[in-house]
């Protein structure tokens, strides 16, 4: 039997509803998330932990806006918001996870020059987080994700983790979008080449 592990992506306060990144409905997909790591042999959590000041933010930028793009030393990357600051409320983990099972958390983000969508690199394609080496050390080869948000952190988590040869499930029905022109499309179609497995078990 193949090792396995659910993988959950950022369910963080400021990416649900009131939060500083809040994303539609993103607290809705908890009871299902809790119902998942229940039933999980192994659980690993992400979170998003920047520094105050974080170049991702746009308010590190003076003149730019939220949700436009700006060019990094390591090309394209979205401005935000700030949000899921180190110790803050937005980077607790929402109440009503049940998180205690996980058996590690994997934090990204906390470079102040680089952003992370990705539960395995970073933005600049080439700073792991450790994290493949970890599930490989401990013989996981299979995973699914679920978590926030559907376009960024799950995709580009997802597209990494075929990269690196793990089986990959994403349970789109725990998960939700920011959909920023256009993304929510592009990444599903980006993951579905891929080779990631697109499961939706409302619409089953
Ligand atoms: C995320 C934007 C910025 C995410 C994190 O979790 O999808 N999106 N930081
Ligand atoms: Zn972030």
């Amino acid at each position: 039997m193949a090792d396995e592990a659910l993988v959950v992506i950022d369910l963080q306060n400021d990416f649900c509803p009131g939060g500083a990144l809040a994303v539609a409905g993103g607290d809705e997909i908890v009871p299902l998330v809790n119902d998942l790591i229940r039933h999980a042999d192994h659980v690993v959590l992400t979170q998003d932990w920047h520094p105050a000041g974080h170049s991702s933010f746009a308010s590190s930028h003076p003149g730019s806006q939220p949700f436009t793009m700006i060019d990094m030393p390591y090309g394209p990357q979205t401005l935000w918001p700030d949000h899921c600051i180190q110790g803050s409320l937005g980077s607790d983990f929402h109440s009503g996870l049940a998180w205690t099972k996980a058996e590690l958390v994997i934090r990204k983000g906390f470079r102040p020059a680089i952003d992370s969508y990705s539960a395995f690199f970073e933005n600049d394609r080439t700073t792991p987080t450790g994290l493949a080496a970890y599930l490989r050390e401990r013989g996981i080869d299979t995973l699914t994700l679920v978590g926030l948000a559907t376009d960024f952190c799950v995709a580009f988590s997802a597209l990494d983790a075929v990269k690196h040869g793990f089986k990959t499930t994403v349970r789109l029905d725990a998960c939700r979008g920011i959909d920023l022109n256009g993304s929510l499309e592009t990444m599903l179609r980006r993951m579905r080449d891929a080779g990631v497995t697109l499961e939706d078990h409302l619409s089953d």
